[in-house]
């Protein structure tokens, strides 16, 4: 498999001439760095020293879900107060803590519990507190067995009653789907299944809904309609009970009485799911033909002109034409963004993902109860090489991503990419014109300017979904956040009923109607911490102007300002009548308080249930367009990792950040999503497209200078026309055109990393 597809890209690899790409030099040694491979290390043997107490076994995998053992090792987040100082001062750097997650399952009372470790690089300094400060649910790192991530090790414990279960019905699901379970190992099993998110409500006990499927590469789109539903409170599996079978929209408490209903001939399959699934596989379908001219190489996107952007490697830290940032990875939110300024003055600390939620529907016992939390099993994790041409153009500059794995650290090659693009359409152009039959005389001038940005871009793929993740910094100061995805739908089985669920999709498979809700933070220091929120509403108000006496009172249009008072979860107004602002109290040239505004683009929603008892109280961050609260180093994070099996009893409650406190003239945090209402359609399968599953946002000055910065380009033209009108002045301001480079190879590249490199 793995030369076929390297085959296959290679066969269109085009090398470009990458003149005079550059390095930059970050002002200050990056402190929101994870942590390296070294420090994960020995954050490693310190936790499985004796002296730490903590009776751990290793390697995990040898673990079952009564023993202790560590679930993964991350960098923690560094706190605001304390670099500060540091970056804009002579402060030191912050020290480096990593977080630690512990399954503690051979406790009297098994939890999960997280943990700091630090100061790092280990030394008889460091020491392993438990890590409570950025949990507010009351109960810290502190998670109850039934609510932690469902490992292998909680799925080799409820095994056994699922294959008697699955054992006892073999004969059934033999005639109805011509596959059995006997269990993982046994090698007469021909089926595969997924199972429910969340596990449980409030951790104090645990369901599994597990949902059958044929074992292909494309599963998800072959769910088989035969659910089986397990009680599985505690660590003890004498306990775990089944709680009932499902199909045909019908409910069975025991075997017994499903196999009475099979009998009396109530079950059936009207709608067999095909076993082929070439369908299904996004390769190119023969059968639908060929397009006129379609046989040519696509247009490109490429830097022609060379690079313009410099990148500091070593500490992830840009400069793009007054653009400077720096980035940071981490296993649970993938990439993140500080101190990012334009022309050398702060607009937003920290710009990262928080969360995707992702809610589900229909009259199945999955599709009703799931909702996913998608950092639960990790953006960083699960973002992977991208395909250069494909995911990003030639010559995007192809940085790789890593993060601790158990002792080691795995490196994803070239996972994130940087690279400059052209928009496609100019930043601004403007013709003057008298020409004319009502002008006496003629002149004319046209000024029209590139517009350009620089974009960094990864893509992770959790379970079904590809997301791709994309971050603009456009030329003009103005910055857009953009998420689209593409994969395959959690598909349902399709029953003719379900339409109100999503439609029939393929033979056997409905589309299941879902909300995606991709939470994100940005918080803002325009010009320093000190920040409001403004809201500017368009008010239509009555009124009466002296020289249009016959009017008497009329309506008329009123921007009507006022910042925010209280910390608040509030959504985009009406028809866009208003514009919300991030000010500082320093005014431009004008006496106007410089900001910037946070402009809706596409496909800005919220959930759209704000009640359901599976994304009750963990899902609060995703239930408003925006959020707007004062920060708090207690308070990095909009979600926690393992919230999602706590509906009813958040580890972290993103709703406890709301109280009252004034965010007028404070540093505040705007909270935003994106996402889109999935409204499932044919057209996902093979894969869901990025031209509609997408959704962004534009912060752009309001403001924030004197005027646009556009006149300081100089990839722009002038044409005028002279005294003489048949003369025409053409001003090119320098900027050559003529020194591109291509050179279009088609080299065998065995060098596709498809692998992960562990170091
Ligand atoms: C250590 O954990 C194991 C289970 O993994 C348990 O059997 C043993 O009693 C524990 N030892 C101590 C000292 O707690
Ligand atoms: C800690 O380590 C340092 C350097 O190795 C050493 O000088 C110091 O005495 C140690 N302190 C303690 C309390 O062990
Ligand atoms: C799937 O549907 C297509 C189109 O209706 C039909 O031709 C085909 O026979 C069906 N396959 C199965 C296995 O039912
Ligand atoms: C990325 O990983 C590759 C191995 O696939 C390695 O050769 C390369 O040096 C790494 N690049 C950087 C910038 O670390
Ligand atoms: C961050 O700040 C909180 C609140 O003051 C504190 O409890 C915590 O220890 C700090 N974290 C680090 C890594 O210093
Ligand atoms: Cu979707």
């Amino acid at each position: 498999m793995r030369s076929s597809l390297a085959y296959i890209l290679a066969a269109v690899t085009l090398t470009i001439a990458r003149p005079g790409e550059t390095s930059a030099r970050a002002p200050k040694t990056n402190p929101w760095a994870q942590i390296t491979p070294a420090d994960t290390a020995a954050v490693w043997d310190l936790l499985h020293s004796p002296a730490a107490g903590l009776n751990l076994t290793d390697p995990p995998f040898t673990a079952s879900q009564t023993d202790n053992y560590v679930a993964f090792i991350d960098t923690l987040h560094t706190n605001k107060s304390a670099v500060l100082p540091y970056i804009d001062g002579n402060g030191l750097q912050p020290a480096k803590f990593a977080r630690a997650v512990i399954f503690e399952g051979g406790r009297t009372v098994p939890i999960s519990q997280e943990y700091m470790i630090g100061p790092l690089p280990v030394s008889n300094r460091t020491r392993i507190q438990k890590l409570d400060y950025i949990f507010n649910g009351g109960k810290g790192g502190t998670v109850p067995f039934n609510a932690r991530f469902f490992d292998l090790q909680r799925d080799a414990a409820s095994e056994p009653l699922l294959a008697s279960v699955m054992t006892e019905v073999a004969d059934i699901t033999t005639e109805l789907f011509g596959g059995v379970y006997y269990g993982a190992d046994d090698d007469r099993t021909d089926l595969i299944y997924t199972f429910d998110t969340p596990v449980s409500t409030d951790g104090s006990s645990a369901v599994r809904i597990v949902m059958f499927r044929y074992p292909t590469e494309v599963e998800f789109l072959q769910p088989l309609d035969f659910y089986v539903i397990l009680d599985i409170p505690g660590t003890d599996p004498s306990k775990y009970t089944l709680r009932g079978i499902v199909t045909n929209e019908k409910f069975f408490s025991t075997v017994d009485k499903f196999r009475q209903a099979y009998d009396a001939g109530e079950i059936t399959n009207p709608y067999p799911q095909p076993r082929d699934y070439e369908w299904a596989q996004l390769t190119r379908k023969e059968e639908m033909g060929t397009r006129p001219l379609e046989n040519k190489l696509a247009p490109q996107s490429i830097e022609l002109g060379g690079k313009r952007y410099k990148i500091d490697t070593q500490q992830n830290y840009v400069e793009y034409l007054g653009w400077s940032f720096y980035m940071s990875w981490t296993r649970q939110l993938g990439l993140m963004f500080f101190d990012v300024k334009f022309k050398g003055e702060r607009i937003i600390y920290e710009l990262s993902m928080q969360e995707a939620t992702a809610q589900y529907a229909g009259n199945t016992p999955k599709a009703a109860s799931t909702v996913y939390h998608d950092t639960h099993y990790g953006f960083g994790a699960q973002s992977a090489v991208l395909v250069e041409g494909f995911d990003c153009p030639f010559g995007a500059t192809l940085l790789n991503a890593s993060y601790p794995d158990g002792r080691h650290t795995t490196i994803k090659p070239q996972a994130i990419c940087i690279f400059e693009a052209d928009y496609g359409f100019p930043l601004a152009r403007h013709r003057t014109s008298s020409f004319g039959p009502f002008q006496g005389y003629g002149f004319s001038d046209l000024g029209v300017v590139k517009a350009s940005a620089l974009h960094v871009r990864h893509i992770a793929t959790v379970g079904n979904y590809d997301y791709l993740f994309d971050f603009a910094f456009n030329v003009d100061g103005s910055l857009e956040v953009g998420v689209r995805a593409s994969g395959y739908l959690q598909a349902s089985p399709y029953y003719k009923t379900q339409g109100r669920f999503g439609p029939r999709v393929h033979n056997s498979t409905q589309g299941s109607y879902h909300d995606h809700v991709v939470t994100f933070k940005a918080d803002f220091d325009v010009l320093g911490t000190k920040n409001s929120f403004q809201v500017t509403e368009l008010k239509t108000v009555k009124q009466s102007q002296p020289w249009f006496p016959e009017l008497g009172e009329f309506d008329q249009m009123e921007l009507q300002a006022s910042n925010l008072k209280r910390e608040k979860q509030l959504n985009f107004a009406e028809n866009g009548q208003a514009m919300y602002t991030v000010i500082s109290e320093r005014t431009n040239a004008w006496g106007e308080k410089r900001g910037y505004r946070i402009t809706p683009g596409h496909s800005n929603i919220h959930l759209t249930s704000p009640n359901s008892p599976f994304s009750r109280k963990q899902s609060e961050f995703s239930k408003s367009h925006l959020a707007v609260t004062r920060v708090h180093d207690t308070e990095p994070y909009a979600n926690s990792w393992q919230n999602i099996n706590l509906p009813e009893a958040p580890q972290h409650d993103f709703a406890k950040f709301f109280n009252d406190e004034s965010v007028e003239d404070e540093d505040i945090t705007v909270w935003f999503n994106l996402g889109m209402h999935h409204f499932t359609r044919s057209e996902d399968i093979p894969v869901t497209l990025f031209t509609e599953a997408s959704s962004s946002i534009l912060f752009a000055p309001q403001n924030f200078f004197d005027r646009a910065q556009e006149g300081d380009l100089q990839n722009r033209r002038w044409i005028e026309t002279g005294e003489d009108q048949d003369e025409l002045n053409f001003e090119a301001y320098g900027v050559p055109l003529a020194n591109c480079a291509i050179n279009l190879r088609e080299p065998v590249t065995n060098i596709l990393p498809w692998e992960d490199l562990i170091v």
